[in-house]
């Protein structure tokens, strides 16, 4: 049983720690990494999301810790920024319906920004299609104001939503990721082949980048290179890792 207490203490004790999962465009060029959060816990051991996102959301922590992984990823940026070698490198950040919905949540971003001084060009945010459906011209607006920065945006999970084609449209969004749950039957299932296809030609026609989540093999990464998806991260790659690992796999993939 999680104790909201024990959301701030971790905080404040800064418990909380970015895994990066690569991601890359063919034919293997490492573009950088989503990240993703583990909490290192005095008591249990290293948490994934999964076992504490849903609290942290309900008690609405999410917003603080929220705050917390960007303010991190953007400072990992400015690091690799003044290394030539990795001075390209991406990341992309999970933001909870919550704390995008905060009121001020362009000045917090835009306070990190000025705070780490980062180009923000390599910043992507990752957005999931629930959060998109209520009061959208507001949503709109907050992704323009960001957007000036220089910041991208990522529909995330997409498939697993409702949006419909007219909003997408509407959104000023540089990527969808193709939610991971359709990669896993690529080889098996005719119909997850053809909403794959269909995605891929959506991202197409609306001029988006399209990424896949969760590939873990070889035949399901020559499947979507035959349909026509460049942009690719999973288990066949990389599982999500801490720094050192990431940087390692950087080296090697170089
Ligand atoms: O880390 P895993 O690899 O188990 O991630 C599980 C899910 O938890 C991800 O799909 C993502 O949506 C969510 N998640 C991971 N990191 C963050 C984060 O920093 N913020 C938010 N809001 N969600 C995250
Ligand atoms: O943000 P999102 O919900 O998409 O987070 C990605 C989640 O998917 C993380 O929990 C991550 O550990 C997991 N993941 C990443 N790559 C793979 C993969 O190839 N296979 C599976 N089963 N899970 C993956
Ligand atoms: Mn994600
Ligand atoms: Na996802």
């Amino acid at each position: 049983l999680l104790l909201a207490h024990e959301l701030r203490d971790a905080l404040a004790d800064d418990q909380f720690e970015l895994y990066f999962q690569p991601q890359l465009v063919h034919p293997g060029v490492v573009m950088g990494a989503e990240v993703l959060l583990r909490w290192r816990h005095p008591a249990r051991g290293l948490l994934g999301p999964y076992e504490f996102i849903d609290f942290a959301e309900e008690s609405g922590m999410i917003v603080a810790i929220g705050e917390q992984v960007l303010r991190k990823a953007c400072r990992q940026l400015a690091l690799w920024q003044q290394q030539p070698a990795r001075a390209q490198l991406e990341l992309s950040v999970n933001i909870s319906a919550r704390q995008f919905r905060q009121r001020d949540f362009v000045q917090v971003v835009q306070g990190i920004l000025k705070e780490t001084q980062i180009d923000a060009s390599a910043l992507k945010l990752e957005l999931t299609e629930s959060m998109l459906v209520d009061d959208f011209d507001h949503v709109v607006s907050k992704m323009q104001q960001l957007q000036l920065h220089g910041i991208r945006f990522a529909l995330d999970d997409f498939g697993t939503g409702y949006s419909s084609l007219v909003y997408l449209k509407r959104l000023p969004l540089y990527q969808l990721k193709i939610d991971r749950g359709f990669i896993d039957d690529l080889l098996r299932d005719e119909n997850e082949q053809a909403i794959v296809r269909t995605i891929i030609l959506l991202g197409q026609t609306l001029g988006l980048e399209v990424l896949a989540e969760g590939v873990e093999n070889a035949g399901q990464l020559k499947a979507l290179l035959q349909l026509g998806c460049y942009h690719y991260q999973g288990f066949h790659f990389a599982k999500p890792l801490p720094l050192a690992e990431f940087e390692q796999f950087l080296q090697q993939h170089l």
